[in-house]
């Protein structure tokens, strides 16, 4: 069993994908340990996304993770981490295969619905930051 990190991005709220992408990942037999909403402000989203601060992209990330309400949330299962990963498809949602999360619903490069931690490093890391109390 492993755990994730799993947000689903202010853009997802908006466009009322919350329930489709929480159906995936149910559907997929994960098991959802924890979820709640929040708004991120750009101190968390700084230290979450501190591997960009250097990256022409870094103000707009989180200009946008920071513009509205997100949906966090613990995911569980085997192989989690990068079972997650493939069900939301690459980071450009261009690029990102029919099936996907991101190549389903995405046409945005920065509003690309879904972020899921990359390694078990990152998982430990996000999973403190946004569920200190869970972990
Ligand atoms: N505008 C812009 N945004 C990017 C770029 N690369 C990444 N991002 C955004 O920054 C987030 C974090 O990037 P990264 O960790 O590389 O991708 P992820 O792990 O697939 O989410 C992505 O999900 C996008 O929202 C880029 O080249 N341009
Ligand atoms: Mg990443």
């Amino acid at each position: 069993m492993e755990r994730t990190f799993v947000m689903l991005k202010p853009d997802a709220v908006k466009r009322r994908l919350v329930g489709e992408i929480i159906k995936r990942i149910e559907a997929k037999n994960l098991n959802i340990i924890a979820l709640k909403m929040i708004h991120i402000d750009r101190k968390l989203a700084e230290t979450h996304y501190g591997e960009h601060r250097e990256k022409p992209f870094f103000k707009d990330l989180v200009d946008f993770v920071t513009s509205g309400p997100a949906v966090a949330m613990i995911v569980e299962g085997p192989n989690a981490i990068s079972v997650v990963r493939t069900m939301m498809g690459a980071t450009n949602p261009f690029n990102a295969a029919p099936g996907t999360i991101r190549g389903d619903f995405g046409l945005d490069l920065t509003q690309n619905l879904i972020h899921g931690s990359d390694s078990p490093q990152s998982a430990q890391r996000e999973l403190a930051l946004f569920f200190p109390e869970e972990t």
